[in-house]
């Protein structure tokens, strides 16, 4: 509770992970001492289900705690996001797989020798790391996603260890929602799960941002940015991770309601992957009072950019940027954006040229009808809300 509470909302997803990787340890321990309890303490047989249910709890719980530790470490930064990958890395994850489903086989026929299942739990540990160290950018959380719903599996197995229904119920519900989630965020960002887990996205990254910027853009002050608001008829928001950094979503607000004040047609287009977590920017909108009748999903808004007189981008970047449609050779190619460029203005709210998760340009910010507004988001839109209100 006491984490829980105090965390910022930008920290979610890596107290998410931490949290995860918590369940996976938890179910590995219990799973364990119950194996120990019994037939090494007091010499009891195991039957076949509970046998099974051991061997899953420990290798899914020790896969999901250290994956999820490796996945807390990335996302906070204390060590590279990058992706690490090796020579041979699929084969040495398959051989670990192999040799793991061997010692849960080898423990089925002999439970009284606990060194199998102690070379389970190693090998576990260590395939969580290997697994999870190959994932980077903005791949990681469908990963977290992952890990959440393997968190469930191991409860569930643990809760046949135990044979506690609620366990079994909970754990699985956790599992199937967590697999859920993970094939919508794989299909916001147009990656197989396959494709996702084997990793390199960080390495692609990589090469892409040592290209370097030669994107030449125009600024706009807060006052020709107003006048701009002040004579559009309809206007899409777009928030995104900076929204969420600067706190900017009450300034938002501050402003929609003078857009409504003006019968200006103020809308919120929401990616399903903008910010750090799915309906990151739905809480923090609803969190300032915004109606949810004005936030539209990107399928259902993404046509009507071009009818729209001004998009404000409010801290948003990897969601809007063209190269997912233009640039092959992007590493975000193919993922679905919004297509902010549509509209006839675009402002840009950001402190700089500064890039997002992806680490690439944005070469929407170079587009002859985009103007860059630079500054923090919550400041600038406080005074934009302020010249707005003397126009
Ligand atoms: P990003 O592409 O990460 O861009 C955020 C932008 O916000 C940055 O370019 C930064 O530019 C700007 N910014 C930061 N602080 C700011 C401030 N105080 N005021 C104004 N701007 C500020 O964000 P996005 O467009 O929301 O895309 C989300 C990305 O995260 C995607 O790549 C997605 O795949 C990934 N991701 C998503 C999730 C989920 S589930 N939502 C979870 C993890 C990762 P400056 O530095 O120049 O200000």
């Amino acid at each position: 509770m006491i984490i829980a509470t105090k965390v910022e909302m930008t920290q979610m997803p890596e107290v998410v992970a931490l949290f995860n990787g918590f369940g996976g340890l938890a179910s590995l321990v219990v799973a364990l001492s119950d194996f120990w309890l019994k037939t090494q303490e007091n010499y009891m047989d195991l039957d076949a289900v509970s046998g099974i249910a051991v061997s899953l709890s420990i290798l899914i719980g020790g896969v999901t705690f250290t994956g999820s530790v490796i996945a807390y470490l990335k996302l906070s930064t204390r060590i590279s996001g990058n992706s690490i990958v090796f020579k041979g890395q699929h084969l040495i994850n398959l051989l670990l797989l192999l040799s793991a489903l061997a010692f849960i086989v080898l423990s089925l026929l002999d439970y009284t020798t606990p060194v199998y299942i102690l070379l389970l739990v190693a090998i576990a540990l260590l395939l969580g790391v290997l697994t999870v160290i190959p994932i980077g950018g903005a791949d990681m959380p469908v990963v977290i996603s992952l890990l959440n719903s393997y968190s469930g599996i191991a409860a569930c197995t643990t809760g046949f260890v135990l044979n506690n229904s609620v366990l079994i119920v909970a754990g699985a519900l956790v599992g199937a929602s967590g697999i859920i989630l993970t094939q919508i965020m794989c299909k916001a960002m147009n990656r197989s799960l396959a494709n996702v887990l084997l990793g390199g996205f960080g390495q692609t990254t990589a090469t892409a941002v040592a290209g370097g910027s030669d994107i030449t853009v125009k600024e706009v002050g807060v006052e020709e940015a107003a006048q701009i608001f002040d004579s559009a008829s309809s206007i899409i928001v777009v928030p995104g991770y900076g929204m969420a950094v600067a706190q900017a979503q009450h300034a938002i607000r501050e402003l929609s309601e003078l857009c409504e004040k003006r019968n200006i047609n103020l809308r919120f287009a929401i990616h399903p992957v903008a910010g750090r977590m799915p309906g990151h920017m739905n809480v923090l909108l609803a969190e300032a009072n915004i109606s949810y009748d004005k936030l539209v999903e990107m399928e259902s808004i993404n046509d009507d950019f071009s009818n729209t007189d001004l998009v404000f981008v409010v801290g948003a970047n990897d969601v809007v940027n063209p190269a997912a449609h233009t640039n092959p050779a992007s590493p975000i190619y193919g993922m679905p954006v919004l297509n902010v460029e549509k509209a006839q203005t675009v402002i840009v709210s950001k402190r700089s040229m500064g890039k997002g998760y992806a680490g690439i340009e944005n070469e929407l910010f170079g587009y002859p009808n985009c103007l860059m507004l630079f500054g923090d988001a919550k400041q600038t839109i406080t005074r934009l809300v302020g010249e707005l209100k003397e126009l």
